[in-house]
């Protein structure tokens, strides 16, 4: 027996900031751009439920998030606080979290930054996913101080869904045989893939619910909704055989660069290596990594012969520099009787970093 649950955290950045900042606690708080004064022209990343309930939602322009603050004002109700926020903590945060959830199964699927599909089936029996799930929470909750809500069903579909029936600190569970009837009064929006605008077209149909959806063949669904419209008429009847996606995380990160003519030219190459090392580095940085402790070469030559070198550092380090400095340090002998006697000429170098944190 397949179960999945599906774990997804309440209100996520607005309840690190609030965890984080007791004068904030208990007010409508919104994490996004910066509002200045209502002229802000960027969108609100998250709002926690005391600002949702002034219609504040992600992706709301902050400038009208700004608005409705005002607008509650008026009415005598506290203004909402305005914060920037740091994704690097919130990465941190869920790094942590994630962390908990690979301690209790083998098979996760980190599907964004605060949710996460776990492959239960292993536990054998909804009574012994569910005490699970609860441990999970509650490990979540005295670790990290944060609430997650969580959904547990037949396949990634129900339990998503499932996840956001009861927010926040919810726990809902739809076994294979409820699946139907608990999709059928939910508007059609609810199926992840039916967008604003497939909403809209069905809308003008009559059609808002998943069961008045159903109405539809495959074949009709099909030539609605192209491609989709196979997959989605399984969906409507809870049905989605979607394996979990799990990404072993980049231990190693590397780049490499076939010259357009093999090369002897050392103020070439080592030209070349600097760049290559600066875009290792680029993606090192972009990945949120802080640190590597490993830089590895490789050169191919003319014949096809390849060499890899590698160098770890006495620290950790972060540095573009180092690691360009290690990189020609590595790279020099091939261009002596160190490592190319027979002065063969360069066809390709990579640059990799290893050991990353
Ligand atoms: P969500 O899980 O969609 O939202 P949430 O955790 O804030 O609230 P809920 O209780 O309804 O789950 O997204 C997780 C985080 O991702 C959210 O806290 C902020 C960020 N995010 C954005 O930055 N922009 C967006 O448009 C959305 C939807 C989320
Ligand atoms: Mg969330």
């Amino acid at each position: 027996m397949r179960i999945i649950a599906h774990i997804d955290m309440d209100a996520f950045f607005a309840a690190i900031e609030e965890r984080d900042n007791p004068r904030v606690r208990g007010l409508p708080l919104v994490v996004g751009a910066d509002p200045k004064e209502g002229k802000g022209r960027g969108v609100v990343s998250t709002a926690n439920y005391k600002a949702r309930a002034y219609g504040i939602r992600s992706a709301l322009p902050v400038s009208t998030a700004w608005r409705l603050s005002e607008e509650a004002k008026q009415k005598g109700l506290p203004p909402v606080v305005f914060m920037i926020g740091s994704m690097r903590k919130y990465g941190e945060v869920s790094r942590r979290i994630m962390a908990i959830l690979h301690a209790h199964a083998e098979h996760v699927e980190e599907a964004s930054v605060d949710e996460a599909y776990i492959d239960l089936s292993f536990t054998g029996s909804y009574a012994k996913a569910i005490a699970l799930c609860k441990k999970i929470k509650k490990e979540i909750q005295k670790k990290e101080r944060l609430t997650a809500s969580a959904g547990l069903g037949p396949n990634k579909l129900i339990a998503k869904i499932a996840s956001d029936r009861q927010k926040p600190d919810g726990l809902t569970v739809v076994r294979e045989e409820d699946a139907e009837s608990f999709l059928e009064p939910l508007s059609i929006r609810t199926i992840p893939g039916v967008g604003p605008k497939t909403e809209q077209k069905f809308n003008k149909l009559g059609i808002h619910t998943i069961k008045e959806m159903k109405r539809f063949s495959r074949d009709e669904l099909s030539e609605l909704m192209g491609k989709w419209g196979s997959a989605l008429y399984s969906r409507l009847r809870g049905k989605d055989e979607t394996p979990l996606v799990e990404e072993w995380e980049a231990k190693s990160l590397g780049e490499q660069e076939t010259f357009e003519k093999d090369s002897r030219d050392a103020s070439f190459v080592f030209e070349r290596l600097n760049a290559l090392c600066a875009k290792v580095h680029r993606r090192f940085v972009k990945h949120g990594f802080k640190t590597f402790r490993t830089i590895a070469i490789t050169v191919r030559f003319s014949d096809f012969t390849t060499k890899s070198r590698a160098a770890t550092l006495g620290e950790p380090s972060t540095a573009l520099p180092t690691l360009q400095f290690e990189a020609l340090k590595l790279l020099m002998p091939f261009f002596d009787a160190r490592e190319n006697p027979k002065r063969k000429a360069i066809r390709l170098i990579g640059v990799r970093l290893e050991k990353l944190e």
